[in-house]
């Protein structure tokens, strides 16, 4: 399988669940600015919304929208930590954040990373923002997990999402358990993987 990617971008979240799952994933950078990529294909051909994260499988089909790649990915394994079976609870607890990560937080983030955005536009994102996520950070004040004691594609979605905070002046340092979340992931070899891949960290 291809993974189209930008550095850093919310395609870090299904990179990271490839390495959690060992899947070897073949990686394509896009640059975002020039919609070309490493390779020097003009991205909107292959992917007509422009955005990555985009997965081609060995099939040849495609599939879009982050939060299902990385569901398809754990499944694609069966990995049952990353992703609970079918049917469970567990599995809807963690499609719960899938969600609420994609709809309430990634989205947000976009105003505060757009030069267009007025300083007004970015001041009202980044208050709200900060104040989900200082409930999200509430949520882990008593678990290392999001959903409990394992490390789900969630996490990895959240880990990607919170650490664009350091990138638009949203101040989350006072938001211990969110902090000590990020550090407790970035830990994690296969997020040091994904990360060195990306050329995030040496
Ligand atoms: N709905 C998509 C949005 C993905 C998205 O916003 N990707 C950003 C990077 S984090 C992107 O590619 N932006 C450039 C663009 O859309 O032209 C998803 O959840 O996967």
């Amino acid at each position: 399988m291809k993974l189209y990617y930008a550095a850093g971008a919310c395609s870090l979240a299904p990179h990271i669940v490839a390495q959690e799952a060992g899947i070897v994933l073949s990686l394509e950078r896009v640059d975002l600015a020039s919609h070309k990529t490493e390779s020097g294909v003009d991205f909107y051909q292959l992917n007509a919304k422009g955005s990555v994260p985009f997965l081609v499988l060995t099939n040849g089909e495609s599939l879009s929208e982050g939060s299902v790649i990385c569901q398809y990915l754990a499944d694609s394994v069966a990995n049952t930590q990353l992703l609970p079976p079918v049917g469970s609870m567990a599995r809807y607890r963690v499609q719960e954040w899938q969600n609420y990560i994609s709809s309430e937080l990634h989205k947000s983030f976009s105003p505060l990373f757009n030069p267009k955005a007025s300083a007004e536009t970015k001041a009202l994102f980044a208050q709200q923002l900060k104040a989900k996520l200082t409930w999200v950070s509430a949520q882990l004040a008593n678990r290392p997990y999001l959903t409990g004691e394992h490390f789900t594609i969630a996490d990895a979605y959240l880990f990607v999402v919170a650490n664009w905070s350091q990138f638009v002046a949203l101040d989350v340092s006072d938001l211990a358990p969110l902090h000590a979340f990020l550090q407790r992931v970035a830990s994690r070899p296969a997020v040091q993987a994904a990360l060195k891949a990306e050329g995030l960290i040496k």
